[in-house]
């Protein structure tokens, strides 16, 4: 690209290379400089989904698609009522308690109960959840905030995940603009789906849908097996909702590529934003679009309906983006500039980078000693360290794969 040229490394995105006590930064022993690459990294590998799981509306795990919902949305229906009220029921919004700490639990027992029916490990070089691969795709463009992922060497496979207790403490005291900015998320949702095909719902339960109180604690997560380089990684996301069907794995073909109906291709990621209004308003969404990006294409999801809304919260439309085509939108627009702008290419090659650092840097051969991987605010580097924390994996998975 064009803008390789007035680029040194590492890259620093305009952030001074000063940290806030204002010394200059040292590179720690272990230690990987967040940049952007200039060369094309590896590719990755088409997504593989090789199970899936759901959790009901008490938390309760079940290895199937019970959670999963079907998209179901008329623009008719948001004109006719002039905009759908996002803040209705928030006066009994179910929340899932976000403070429990459930580590990888849904995605290791899901694993169990996978290998137990197929007799097959599941292999990959990492395992950790979809959100966490996100956070590092977007890091070279995203380094506001800092986190904190634990990891773990246990039966040859490194597992990942990210340290809640940490992440409490740096959250900011929630305010009430931005839990109700959160629970339009959850509202719409709500409106765009349906629990079942549109064929077996009946009329009543289709047209009642925004009545019922609107939950976060039901998801349906896909486990999706996956690589870039060197290294593969089995990683687990929640899936909003399927565009038309799931395809059943026991009537699809999947050792013949010209046959097989893809589950991952009937996907659907969902997202509010703000109705689009000013240059700034554009800008923030093309943002935001590129965070969209990043979380489907890692679990091979290859679209997202966007419902705008108005910053009331009334939802006046949504839009339909095609996954593969958000780099190309965000690169080509008028907002866009060398400095700053998101490039899918050069978040791919840091990701490469980044797995590779992790799987080569902390020690293989320490099986079930806990790394932290920290990154601080606005820092320019992620480093490694040893703890003495006990292992976060879910005992009932431990004791399988000890077997
Ligand atoms: O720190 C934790 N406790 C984490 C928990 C970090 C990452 C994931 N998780 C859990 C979630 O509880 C959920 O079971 O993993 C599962 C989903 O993982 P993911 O797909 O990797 O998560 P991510 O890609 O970050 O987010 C996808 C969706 C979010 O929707 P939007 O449209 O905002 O991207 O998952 C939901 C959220 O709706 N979500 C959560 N919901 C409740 N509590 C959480 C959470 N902690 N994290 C993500
Ligand atoms: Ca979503």
């Amino acid at each position: 690209a064009g803008r390789a040229h007035f680029q040194s490394t590492p890259w620093t995105n305009g952030i001074p290379e000063v940290s806030s006590q204002g010394q200059r930064q040292q590179a720690p022993a272990l230690s990987l400089p967040i940049s952007t690459a200039r060369i094309r990294g590896p590719a990755m590998r088409q997504p593989r989904e090789v199970a899936s799981f759901s959790y009901d509306n008490n938390r309760s795990l079940h290895f199937d698609d019970s959670s999963l919902s079907y998209f179901y949305l008329l623009q008719d229906d948001i004109t006719a009522s002039g905009g759908i009220d996002l803040s209705a029921g928030y006066n009994v919004f179910k929340k899932r308690d976000d403070t429990i700490d459930e580590h990888l639990d849904g995605m290791l027992l899901s694993l169990v109960d996978l290998e137990k029916n197929t007799g097959k490990k599941t292999t990959g070089d990492i395992i950790t959840w979809r959100g966490i691969v996100t956070k590092l795709l977007c890091l070279p463009y995203s380094r506001q905030d800092g986190f904190e992922l634990n990891a773990v060497w246990f039966d040859r496979q490194l597992f990942i995940e990210e340290d809640l207790p940490y992440k409490l403490a740096r959250q900011r005291p929630p305010d009430q603009r931005s839990e109700l900015m959160s629970y339009w998320g959850y509202k719409f949702e709500q409106i765009a789906t349906i629990p079942r095909l549109w064929s077996e719902c009946s009329r009543q339960e289709i047209e009642s849908r925004g009545q019922k109180p609107v939950s976060n604690v039901a998801q349906y997560c896909s486990v999706v097996k996956t690589g870039l380089g060197d290294v593969r990684f089995v990683i687990a996301g929640e899936v909003d909702c399927v565009w038309d069907y799931k395809p059943d794995p026991k009537d699809n073909v999947d050792n013949d590529p010209k046959l097989f109906d893809n589950p991952l291709d009937h996907y659907v990621e969902l997202k509010t934003n703000r109705v689009i209004q000013s240059d700034r308003d554009a800008s923030t969404f093309e943002n935001k679009l590129f965070k969209v990006w990043a979380q489907s294409f890692l679990l091979g999801v290859p679209k997202a309906m966007i419902g705008f809304r108005t910053e009331q919260g009334y939802l006046q439309t949504f839009e339909e983006f095609e996954t593969q085509k958000i780099p190309g939108i965000v690169k080509k627009s008028k907002y866009s500039n060398p400095y700053t702008t998101w490039d899918g290419v050069d978040a791919l090659a840091f990701l490469a980078a980044c797995l590779q650092w992790l799987k080569t840097t902390i020690p293989r051969a320490e099986e079930n000693i806990v790394w932290k991987i920290r990154y601080l605010p606005r820092s320019d580097y992620l480093t490694a360290s040893k703890t003495d924390q006990p292992s976060f994996l879910h005992p009932e998975f431990v004791k399988w794969r000890s077997e």
